[in-house]
Formats: C-alpha cells, structure tokens, sequence
C-alpha cells in the first residue's frame, strides 16, 4: 500500500474515532430490562464477546416467569399453545432463528445453534423442536398457572386488542458491542398474546425484528410486528446509520416509515433501538411510555425514548 495512500487512512481513522466510544462495552435493550443488560454488560466488561453476552443477557428474559411476552411464562395464542420466535445475529455476519417453537425456555441458544450447525438461517416449528432435542435442549411446559389463567379470562370474552405498552410488549431485542467494537443483537418473544394459532411476528425475520451489520452497527425492534415486517424496519434503520444518519435519526425515521405506512398507526406501539460502531445509541418509537435499559461503565439506567406521539 503506498504511504501516502496509509497516512490517509489512519488520519481518517482516528478522525472518526475521536471522542467516540468505540470498543467500549455497552449493552443496550428493549423496555426495562436492566437485568438482561447488567448480565450482559458486566460479561462484556470482562472481555466476553458481543456474541456470548448477547445471548446470556436475553436468556435472562426467557427464564423471567413475570415476563409474559418471552420464553417461559410467556402468554399463549388463542388456542393455549405458548410458540416462541427469536433470532440472533453475530457480528461476522452470521444469522439464526426459530420461529413457532414450543416447550423449549431458550430459543435463543437454538436460533444460535441453528446459526452455527446447520447451513440454514431459519428453523419452524416442529423441525425447530427436533433440531433442539436432538441438540441437547428439553421439553418443558411454558405455561404458567397465572399464563393459563389470564387466557382463560381472556377466552370469556376473546376481544383481540392489543393495550399499547403494557400487555403484548415486553419482547426483548438487545445490542451489544464488546471491547474490540463487535456488535452483536438477539431478539426474543412469546409474540403478541392470545395471537392466532400459527402466527409469526418480527422478532425471528432478519431484517424486521433484528439486524446487524458490524461494519455499521445494528438495530432492533419491539411492539407491533406486523408494522416492522411490513417496513423491514431493523434492515432500514442500519441502511440509513450506513448513509450517515445518527442512530437516534435513523430510528426516527424508521418510525416516521411506519406511521406513514399505517393508517392505524395510533392502535399500536412500535419502538426501536439502535448502536453504531461508535458506541452511540438511538430510540424512537411511536407512542410515549416505551423505554429502553443500558449497562455501560458499570452503570445500569432505564431511559424513557423520544417517541412520535
Ligand atoms: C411480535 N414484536 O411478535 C413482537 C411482539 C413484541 O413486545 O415486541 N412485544 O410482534
């Protein structure tokens, strides 16, 4: 390479880097889930990869009994059945979910095994349940007394309208970046409660719930999947911080995406997250009230997102 052409480069380099926080462990994720991110953010502190804290922090979430919308406890669709979506991506690139798996607490650590064992990105149903148990998983019912009683309430009168903010969205989507700047982010739900039998949301489609890209940063998304599938919203937040807009403007934007695309956009919540390579974090959603957590320095804070409305 010629020195000139090296000179360049490196002043380049350090231009972007100065005052930045890169390689500076951070971990961020949906809603107030402080202990997800301090589980992360303090693996990654002390030098675990983006990859491993990401999916030790979420799994937190899916062992949470009081979560109802991720793993176990998880509220079940209409017919009673409790079917989980997630997805990981790595920052190499690499990217794997399930979607409609039942009986299993981690589907994270099968979205990670069907990343890093099959030549496949995504595995269904009972093909995911198979792949698991023949991976080491076991079955397990998700369905807790207090899930199955809040159904069958719900079974009395079966109005399906989602309360924005509180019951259907408590899905968890994290960030993190290591100490050598490599971002990885998992997502992981129940999906929208008392759903349809089959229903798949956002969270496991790489692009909508969840996408990285390690040259750029990533992105990540709760509420409202149908709205995030439709706007590929993840894909598109990364593509605009690509183009140069902030986090925080691209998550915006993404938003403003949304609402322009749904005319009902005032019956449901969607909010997004997003971390560059610099270390600096972007929130947007559509309706006030959602939050997001982060552990970085050893600090763990819960911070209200600038929203639409
Ligand atoms: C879904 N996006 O299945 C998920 C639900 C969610 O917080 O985010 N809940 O549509």
């Amino acid at each position: 390479m010629a020195i000139n052409q090296t000179v360049a480069m490196m002043a380049n380099t350090s231009f972007k880097n100065a005052g930045s926080l890169k390689n500076t462990p951070i971990s961020i994720a949906t809603w107030n889930f402080q202990n997800a991110t301090k589980k992360a953010g303090e693996l990654l502190e002390t030098g675990v990869s983006a990859l491993d804290a990401v999916e030790q922090g979420v799994r937190e979430e899916e062992s949470n009994l009081k979560n109802t919308t991720v793993g176990n406890g998880g509220a079940p669709d209409r017919d009673g059945h409790v079917t989980l979506d997630a997805s990981i991506m790595a920052p190499n690139g690499g990217a794997g979910s399930v979607v409609y798996l039942q009986e299993i607490e981690h589907p994270v650590s099968v979205a990670r095994m069907v990343m890093e064992k099959t030549p496949h990105v995504m595995l269904a149903g009972e093909g995911a349940l198979q792949f698991a148990l023949q991976n080491g998983f076991t079955k397990k019912n998700l369905l807790t007394p207090e899930s199955e009683l809040a159904w069958k309430e719900w079974l009395k009168k079966k109005e399906y309208s989602p309360v924005i903010n509180i019951e259907n969205h408590d899905t968890i989507g994290m960030l993190c970046m290591d100490n050598k700047g490599d971002i990885a982010g998992a997502c992981t739900t129940s999906g929208l409660a008392y759903k349809m039998n089959g229903r798949v949301g956002d969270s496991p489609i790489i692009g909508a719930g969840l996408f990285i890209d390690n040259e750029v940063g990533g992105a990540v998304a709760t509420g409202m999947g149908e709205a995030v599938m439709k706007s590929v919203s993840s894909f598109l937040v990364v593509e605009l911080m690509r183009n140069g807009k902030s986090p925080q403007e691209a998550c915006k934007i993404a938003i403003e995406r949304i609402i322009k695309n749904n005319s009902n956009y005032k019956d449901f919540q969607v909010g997004l997250i997003a971390l560059n390579k610099d270390g600096e974090i972007g929130s947007y959603c559509i309706h006030s009230g959602f939050t997001y957590a982060q552990f970085k320095g050893g600090v763990s804070s819960n911070n209200p997102s600038a929203s639409f409305s």
